[in-house]
């Protein structure tokens, strides 16, 4: 049946090695890759207005709670990254082998993940931009960089898109120092802050609940972990360059784990020191790392973490667009999207107008949507990919038992089993609202997928097994 066809693994191979991409990236680009994609909005800004109104200083936990969903289903990832390493992502290796419905149902999804990701860290580049320009004795409007009309979010993504069409993404020393700029800083507010942090603003650690659920108390932690997930979005992004990877069954999984985990580490530093230095009530703002900084009294430090937060949040656009547009052009040549998201620009070599179209789509959504339902949008979306292809992993190990599984996730099925039920626990957290917007995405995926990509996929399935055949006999 059309919905369960898979991509024969002969053509992924195929793919992989007619591919016009170098393989030159080693296991430390490819966990500057991942670092580059994770470090963002979500620690510079979620960290902030989700203690604020949801958590208090138990946000640390929330962070825990949601590292460890990741660390299981990161560990899905590198099975799948070290199986099937071509470009693409997970909907690459869903379509290899849990057919095409859930392939496309994953694709649609990494459109959220990715795209919608990048509207979010340019809400979150705006709030910095207004943050260092006051510092400048300019003051932007709140009116003009707020939704529904958030100038800066929007123009920045356009910059972005154009420095894409004309090829920026050829400089991967470029990423990894913009890399070591986040990490940087991250590091001295920590070794900054932690002089000022005052015991009194841990306390009460875990704040009592309002009567609603996910305002503070236990279920604030558990709603704390379903937002604060964004900040952990980006470690797959390094499964996109599988093609690009030297040694991609050993490399995959390094990159994955291990960008995974010096974030961890760096987030949970800077959650307790920001919730140590200032009364967590007063980080509903969009700068919260700037607040905390001002509070110390250090005036030096303050416009050094501004500028290295929009230089960072830059780089967080960059790297997630990228993953973007690969995503769409694995689907474009499969035949699941227009062939147009495939084309390649003559001279700069870039999918030009798949990022065209999508830059002006994710700079609009920039512009008119407020940061938090953006963000949950972005968390929701991400967690139902990560439940498939945790569970994806289960069923692989009984339908293709003897595929070459180069990294194997250990302890299965306990891992992707604790891996989905983590993923279930916080989406389940997250505002029925954010719920309703989800299942309308997945509905109106699923009519582009019945009216369009079905028909097309099965065309082009059948064209290639003619050659195929042709050049047999
Ligand atoms: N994890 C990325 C961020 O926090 C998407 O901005």
């Amino acid at each position: 049946m059309d919905l369960l066809a898979k991509k024969p693994l002969g053509q992924l191979k195929a793919e992989a090695e007619t591919s016009l991409l170098k393989r030159s990236l080693g296991p430390w680009n490819l966990t500057a890759l991942g670092i580059g994609a994770i470090i963002g909005t979500g620690i510079f800004v979620l960290t902030g207005t989700t203690a604020a109104v949801n958590a208090g200083p138990a946000i640390v936990l929330s962070m825990i709670i949601s590292a460890i969903g990741c660390v299981f289903a990161g560990l899905c990832y590198a099975e799948f990254a070290s199986m099937v390493p071509v470009a693409g992502s997970a909907y690459t290796y869903a379509y290899a082998t849990m057919g095409e419905l859930i392939a496309w149902i994953i694709g649609w999804d990494l459109i959220l993940e990715y795209a919608l990701a990048i509207s979010t860290v340019a809400v979150g580049w705006s709030g910095y931009l207004v943050s260092f320009m006051h510092n400048l004795g300019i003051d932007i409007p709140m009116a003009w960089a707020s939704a529904p009309t958030n100038l800066p979010a929007a123009l920045i993504v356009l910059v972005v898109t154009g420095l894409l069409v004309i090829g920026i993404r050829e400089s991967a020393n470029t990423n990894t120092a913009l890399v070591f700029i986040k990490i940087a800083v991250l590091i001295v507010f920590i070794v900054a802050g932690a002089g000022y942090v005052r015991w009194a603003n841990l306390t009460p650690f875990v704040p009592p609940n309002t009567g609603h659920f996910g305002e503070f108390g236990w279920s604030g932690v558990l709603r704390g972990a379903g937002i604060m997930f964004f900040a952990f979005i980006g470690f797959d992004a390094v499964s996109t360059a599988a093609q690009e990877a030297k040694n991609p069954a050993r490399d995959m999984p390094t990159g994955i784990l291990l960008s995974l985990g010096i974030c961890t580490v760096l987030y949970i530093g800077v959650a307790i020191v920001l919730m140590g230095i200032v009364p967590y009530s007063s980080l509903n703002v969009p700068d919260p790392l700037a607040i905390g900084i001002d509070a110390t009294g250090l005036t030096w430090l303050s416009p050094v973490v501004k500028i290295a937060a929009l230089f960072g949040l830059f780089s967080t656009m960059v790297v997630n667009f990228i993953g973007q547009t690969r995503v769409f052009f694995s689907m474009s040549r499969d035949g699941l999207l227009p062939p147009m998201f495939a084309r390649v620009h003559p001279r700069f070599r870039t999918p030009h107008v798949s990022t065209m179209i999508t830059g002006l789509l994710i700079a609009i959504a920039a512009g008119v949507t407020p940061i938090t339902v953006l963000s949950q949008l972005v968390s929701m979306g991400t967690f139902l990919a990560f439940v498939l292809v945790s569970l994806g992993i289960i069923v692989l190990r009984r339908t293709a038992p003897d595929w070459p599984r180069p990294f194997r996730t250990p302890a299965v099925p306990l891992v992707p089993i604790l891996g989905a039920v983590f993923c279930i626990a916080q989406m389940i957290s997250l505002p029925h609202t954010t719920w309703i917007r989800l299942v309308v995405w997945l509905v109106v995926g699923l009519v582009v997928y019945f009216a369009y990509g079905r028909v097309r996929a099965s065309q082009k399935r059948s064209a290639l097994g003619r050659v195929t055949s042709a050049a047999r006999t």
